[in-house]
């Protein structure tokens, strides 16, 4: 039994001050904490949205549209983000209170201009794989729990590709340890990764 924790994107630009801020994300941040402190992991890896300052989700590249409207992106309809997350400023660094030190490996994503990735696994259009797959697979993990930030993207992305990318691991979404956009886009992100065979479970049940 090889048990790996995977943080998404606990960076300062979803936390309160940052770019694309989530409701209390930095709430999460203690508990990601205590789970990496409680012995439980072999392997703790965090992925890093990491965007070019030119990449395609950002509304600031399509003239005329606005954040949070819907854009296209390489010809698929895209939601247009706020500049976030761009590679090497303080709004891509991880949470300045996470403890880093506990973090085995990185996994940045994102940095194709031409296509937004939520996944720390692949691209949205699915066609180019991060390697975090691999990765995994070769420290022969076979339990997964994942949380972070945001639930309704990067996080149900994530989760629901380990199901699929890691045939016969154990997948968990922690919800306490997590928070996301829009509330009715976190219900139905719940819903759907149940539906996909991801876990539901609190750092409660996993914390001694
Ligand atoms: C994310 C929107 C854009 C996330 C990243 O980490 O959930 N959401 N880029
Ligand atoms: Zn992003």
């Amino acid at each position: 039994m090889t048990k790996a924790l995977l943080l998404i994107d606990i960076q300062n630009g979803f936390c309160p001050g940052g770019n694309l801020p989530v409701a209390e994300g930095d709430a999460i941040v203690p508990v990601a904490n205590a789970l990496m402190a409680s012995g439980r992991y072999d392997l703790v890896v965090a992925s890093q949205d990491w965007h070019p300052a030119n990449h395609g989700s950002f509304a600031s590249q399509h003239p005329g549209k606005a954040p949070f409207d819907i854009g296209e992106l390489s010809g698929k309809p895209q939601m247009m983000w706020p500049d976030h997350c761009v590679q090497g400023t303080s709004d891509a660094a991880f949470h300045g209170d996470l403890d880093t030190a506990k973090i085995d490996f990185v996994q940045q994503k994102g940095q194709n201009p031409a296509v937004d990735s939520y996944s720390a696994f692949r691209d949205n259009d699915q066609a180019a794989l991060t390697g975090l797959s691999d990765y995994l697979k070769s420290k022969g993990v076979t339990e997964l729990d994942l949380c972070g930030l945001a639930t309704d993207y990067c996080v149900k992305f994530s989760a629901v590709d380990a199901v699929e990318m890691l045939p016969g691991v154990t997948v968990r979404f922690i919800e306490d340890a997590s928070r996301g956009i829009d509330p009715a886009g976190v219900t139905a992100a719940i819903e759907e990764m149940k539906a996909r065979g991801v876990e539901i479970v609190t750092s409660k049940t996993l914390l001694p």
